[in-house]
């Protein structure tokens, strides 16, 4: 049997107005994803040159919600422009040696391009489902690839320019009967699936549209109306959160004070709304009490700007301690809360003790806290 040749699909749908059209909007939502990534991970690295804001609250939730949204909506038009153009995998090599490593480059690119932007969105989909089939680190990989995906677009961008604008700038004529599906027609179904694929993301970290939200797995569950990501029992702390002798230790160099939650309960109490907004896309708000966690490091005399290291009575994992970076510890509104919504925090959502800081990736608030430290 002979291979096909480009020339066999004769259908305009895999020609290149089609093409120019879905790989523009997947660009954009390449482009959006990437920075909104590049946010993230750079939120969740301990030492900060510059330091994060901590300013909007809600800041994180919506570059993370965007992450999210981009990169599911990046599915449906990635498959749509593969579609589109496999046709030209089956082009012959052309004659001349120059001419066939120009295009052996040409290829190759494409194949990077198309196996790295796979790679992303396939793991950052298991991610935002909180399913893990692979043993690599999912930050550092998802990081590192992106990078290459990035690398790999901005060339694939640069070479077919010229035919990107020419497609763009002509109007997209509705071309005469016989086909099943016109152009227009794929590209209408494109832009419905598009809007499909966002609201049932979105809805996960946008309350309104919660009920629409199917893809937004974690949306709803838990006690308190906020989901919940790791439950005391998967984590192991339920009969540590709940015993008798908890007190939570705060230490500067040998300093140190040990507070019950009465003792805790005992102190000043402040109520801030902050969101937990998790990296995986969800988000909720909730009204926090409890107190400050400056309060808490002048009892110790902890200076202004010191970065403060964060231990979970969890025994292992990759939460169980965090840097609370200075633009954290000192801003008014970061608590270890001990209310969430008038009532007694949940064992689920940190119970005695959780940390809760504004504009902050949800992995670094630290629930079932056991120890805010500060070196001398
Ligand atoms: N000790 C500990 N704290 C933790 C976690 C954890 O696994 N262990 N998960 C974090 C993550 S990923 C998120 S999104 C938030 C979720 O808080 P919630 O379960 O109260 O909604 O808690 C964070 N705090
Ligand atoms: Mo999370």
């Amino acid at each position: 049997m002979k291979a096909p040749a480009p020339e066999d699909f004769t259908s305009p749908l895999h020609g290149p107005a089609v093409a120019a059209r879905v790989g523009s909007a997947l660009g954009v939502c390449f482009g959006v994803c990437f920075l909104t990534g590049l946010l993230s991970h750079y939120a969740q690295q301990p030492a900060q040159p510059v330091p994060f804001p901590t300013s909007p609250s809600w800041g994180y939730r919506v570059t993370q919600g965007l992450h999210v949204v981009t990169g599911t909506v990046a599915v449906p038009l990635l498959l749509v422009k593969l579609w589109t153009v496999y046709p030209r995998f089956f082009q012959r090599p052309p004659r001349g040696l120059r001419r066939l490593a120009v295009t052996a480059l040409e290829r190759l690119s494409i194949l990077v391009l198309v196996a790295s932007a796979v790679f992303m969105l396939v793991t950052g989909l298991a991610n935002s489902a909180q399913w893990y089939p692979w043993s690599f680190s999912f930050r550092t990989s998802h990081y590192a690839v992106a990078w290459v995906a990035v690398g790999a677009l901005v060339l694939h961008i640069a070479v077919k320019l010229p035919l990107i604008r020419t497609e763009l700038g002509r109007r997209l004529e509705e071309e005469p009967g016989g086909a099943v599906l016109s152009r227009r027609g794929l590209l209408r179904t494109t832009w419905l699936a598009v809007g499909v694929a966002a609201l049932a993301t979105a809805g996960s970290a946008v309350p309104l549209l919660r009920r629409v939200s199917v893809l937004g797995v974690r949306s709803g569950e838990g006690p308190q109306d906020l989901p919940v990501n790791k439950s005391a029992v998967a984590a192991g702390v339920t009969a540590t959160a709940t015993a008798p002798g908890w007190a939570l230790t705060v230490a500067h160099g040998d300093r140190t004070v040990r507070l019950t939650r009465e003792e805790l309960l005992g102190l000043e109490q402040r109520t801030e709304e902050l969101p937990i907004a998790c990296v995986e896309g969800w988000s909720a708000s909730g009204t926090w009490t409890g107190v400050r966690v400056r309060d808490l490091l002048d009892a110790v005399g902890v200076p202004q700007g010191s970065d403060v290291f964060v231990r979970s009575l969890q025994e292992s994992g990759p939460y169980r301690t965090t840097v609370l970076q200075a633009g954290f510890a000192d801003d008014d509104r970061t608590l270890v809360a001990l209310a969430l919504d008038g009532e007694p925090l949940a064992l689920d959502h940190g119970f005695p003790a959780r940390l809760i800081a504004p504009n902050r990736p949800g992995v670094l608030q630290t629930k079932w806290l056991d120890r805010l430290e500060v070196s001398a």
